[in-house]
């Protein structure tokens, strides 16, 4: 079953569609450097749930203008004045968003550039690999508002850094930024130049993989990762079963066969 997206229903994404099958993803409210109110995020769970059904290869998540994203759209919630239970409900479809970008099996790959705070910190920490350029940083302002993580940091970024400078982050209001953004494990690359060419780049290479095993890359292991090393060796072996076997599989394993296809070499 191939589901098809509907462009015209998409105001605060960009959405663009390449021949490969790799698709841009913008934020596109750059005049609120891309916040995030309820409407994007419902945008973002109808694309990431149509996605992995719609013949979506991979996509490339970018914002417009210079800045990636300043996370929770806090204009809409001061007006709001939200209540407890409100903002709960607005927290759960937050995570029914990335909860679909991180299992959903299409690989994201995350262009940053400008601010990556806050809830924007927590969007890009949904993404399968991020990218960044030498204009972007990383912090979570929530402490100095007087707010909390409601998108998932707890989890992504504390997986992504670690507990301690996770707390840290909170507490100090302390912004990374450059190759200590990679080093602590916020970025997986540094770019001079554009970090969308080299995010579009990565996910063009990513899309030649088959969409079996891009599912199971993008979706088992942060199944497995939530499972006790028992189970997750099961289930590891019940989804190798069946992406292990695909028939799509056998030509490039002839081409090794057949010493066609291209040897595992060390980068020059
Ligand atoms: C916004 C937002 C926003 C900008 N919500 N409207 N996030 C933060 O604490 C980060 C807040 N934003 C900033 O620190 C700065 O805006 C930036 C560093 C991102 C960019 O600075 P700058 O100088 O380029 O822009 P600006 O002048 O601050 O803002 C330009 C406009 O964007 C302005 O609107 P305008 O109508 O007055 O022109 C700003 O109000 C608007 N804008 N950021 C709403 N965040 C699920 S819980 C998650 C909890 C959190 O994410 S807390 C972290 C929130």
């Amino acid at each position: 079953m191939t589901l098809q997206i509907d462009l015209t229903r998409y105001t605060n994404l960009d959405l663009k569609a390449h021949d490969d099958g790799v698709w841009v993803v913008t934020l596109n409210r750059p005049a609120k450097r891309n916040a995030l109110d309820i409407h994007t995020i419902e945008e973002l769970v109808d694309f990431f749930s149509a996605a992995p059904r719609a013949g979506v290869r991979a996509v490339v998540l970018a914002g417009a203008g210079d800045h990636f994203c300043a996370g929770l759209d806090l204009i809409e919630h001061h007006d709001a004045d939200r209540s407890p239970a409100d903002f709960m409900h607005v927290c759960l479809r937050w995570h029914e968003a990335f909860n679909k970008m991180e299992y959903g099996g299409v690989p994201i790959i995350a262009a940053l550039q400008g601010a990556v705070v806050g809830g924007g910190l927590e969007l890009a920490s949904a993404a399968h690999v991020r990218v960044m350029d030498q204009t972007a940083y990383f912090a979570l302002p929530e402490g100095q508002r007087g707010l909390f993580t409601g998108g998932g940091a707890t989890i992504r970024v504390t997986d992504l850094v670690g507990k301690a400078r996770m707390i840290d982050m909170m507490l100090t209001g302390r912004v990374y930024q450059g190759q200590e953004a990679v080093d602590v494990g916020l970025a997986q690359y540094s770019v001079d130049g554009s970090s969308f060419d080299a995010a579009l780049d990565l996910a063009r290479k990513a899309a030649e993989n088959l969409p079996l095993s891009n599912f199971a890359i993008c979706s088992a292991v942060s199944h497995m990762q939530n499972m006790s090393a028992m189970d997750a060796a099961y289930a590891e072996s019940v989804v190798a079963g069946v992406v292990n076997t695909q028939p799509d599989a056998r030509a490039r394993l002839a081409a090794f066969a057949d010493k066609s296809a291209a040897r595992v070499r060390r980068n020059d």
